[in-house]
């Protein structure tokens, strides 16, 4: 028995059952992962102890010539793995990570113009509900109700009217190339800063399948739990002029002692990303969300922009009469994990809206490829083409735990064929 069964069994049962759902269920959120044995070991370690705040070499508490090692190798590392002249690997989460991006290249009250959140983009990317838009007068740019694209004309010339301190760049649920030579130029027009945040596509731009912003922008902001396949948590790159202030915004400007063991993951995940093996990983992820995407077109579903470039999906359920909120709901029923999302001028609210975002970086994880991806797109269309029917959820369940029983989560897990993966 674990110490922490006999100790504490109700918090055990729940990491339990919360690891018999991963392993049972086809985790299609594009924004999650699953972390190597690795990742887990390093997060899970001693170094959740110690405190260290400040700098590697410059720390205002004794006893941190361990964790310097291990702040030093995630320094250098994700250095090289973009092609950062310095970087920044404490902040807690993309918010934080977002928000010392915004600190270090301007000040309260400057205006920003970043994505609308319903058009795709983040809610720390001016929202006014979000701290980015109660504090910084925040402009929202779009994209076409055409072709769902990025309307950078829309972009320039907001840009040129509001005049911003900051242009930020990023999505959280737009599936095509981000141009981001374009943005560089608005940014340059307009005498703004440019802040990228790469958090979903960060370990397309690492393995050199989307474009980099890093040569194009004063910051670029990611988390690590994403495509990255780190732990959960955030890191911010910038060139070399703002190096300082950077660091200070983020301490002591926005935290105290940074996550140690968190840091001591994002080494492991740095490490695992500069090698060859991630590069092969992240083909297959675009190779799955377009396979995934062509049969769900095949199958009578609208994507916005007709398709993927990247890692995820968002299909548009307008024409099929349905909201996200119940296609989300029926998919749960037959163990495949969506979330509902809006689409570009969506007429639902929030809680409701009119889509669903998928994407493919866990499962192509857990080893999952082509022809696995053109079975779950045609359960996902029998799900959706009727959603309230408890014989398809059935029929389909039965279907996805076979297939999940097959793709162990962890390496000293054994391949159960037929034999639903759950934890007792
Ligand atoms: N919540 C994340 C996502 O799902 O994309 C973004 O922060």
């Amino acid at each position: 028995m674990s110490h922490l069964q006999s100790q504490d069994p109700e918090v055990a049962k729940a990491i339990a059952a919360e690891r018999g759902r991963q392993g049972s269920f086809l985790e299609l959120i594009a924004s999650e992962n699953f972390v190597s044995d690795a990742v887990l070991e390093a997060q899970g370690s001693v170094l959740t102890n110690k405190y260290a705040e400040g700098l590697p070499g410059k720390r205002y508490y004794g006893g941190c010539e361990f964790v310097d090692v291990a702040e030093n190798l995630a320094r250098d590392r994700v250095k090289q793995l973009f092609g950062a002249d310095h970087a920044n690997v404490q902040p807690h989460s993309g918010a934080s990570a977002n928000l010392g991006a915004y600190f270090a290249a301007s000040e309260p009250g400057d205006v920003l113009l970043g994505m609308s959140l319903a058009h795709g983009g983040h809610l720390t990317h001016g929202h006014a509900v979000s701290v980015s838009g109660k504090l910084w007068k925040a402009y929202q740019y779009g994209v076409r109700a055409e072709d769902g694209r990025i309307d950078y004309d829309e972009v320039e010339r907001l840009a040129k009217e509001h005049r911003p301190r900051m242009l930020v760049a990023g999505a959280s649920a737009y599936p095509r190339q981000i141009d981001f030579p374009r943005f560089a130029a608005i940014a340059k027009e307009v005498g703004a800063m440019l802040m990228v945040d790469m958090a979903h596509i960060a370990g397309l731009v690492a393995a050199g399948l989307h474009p980099s912003p890093v040569p194009y922008a004063d910051f670029v902001m990611s988390t690590t739990h994403k495509t990255l396949r780190g732990p959960r948590g955030g890191i911010i790159l910038c060139r070399a002029e703002h190096a300082e202030r950077l660091d200070k915004s983020i301490f002591p400007g926005m935290q105290g002692g940074p996550l140690m063991h968190v840091i001591a993951a994002k080494a492991v995940c740095f490490g695992e990303a500069l090698t060859p093996g991630f590069k092969a990983y992240q083909q297959r992820v675009v190779d799955n969300a377009r396979v995934l995407g062509e049969t769900l077109v095949a199958n009578g579903y609208d994507l916005v922009s007709g398709g993927t470039d990247n890692h995820l999906l968002l299909v548009d359920l307008r024409k099929r009469g349905m909201t996200g909120k119940v296609a989300e709901e029926a998919l749960h029923k037959a163990e495949m994990t969506v979330n509902k999302n809006a689409v570009p001028n969506d007429p639902q609210k929030p809680w409701v809206t009119s889509g669903i975002r998928i994407g493919t970086p866990a499962l192509t994880t857990r080893g999952m490829g082509t022809d696995e991806m053109k079975l779950i797109g045609g359960w996902m269309a029998r799900v959706l083409d009727k959603p309230g029917d408890e014989a398809v959820a059935k029929e389909v369940r039965s279907q996805v735990l076979e297939l999940t029983a097959g793709y162990p989560l962890f390496s000293w897990e054994p391949v159960r064929r037929g034999a639903p993966a759950r934890a007792s």
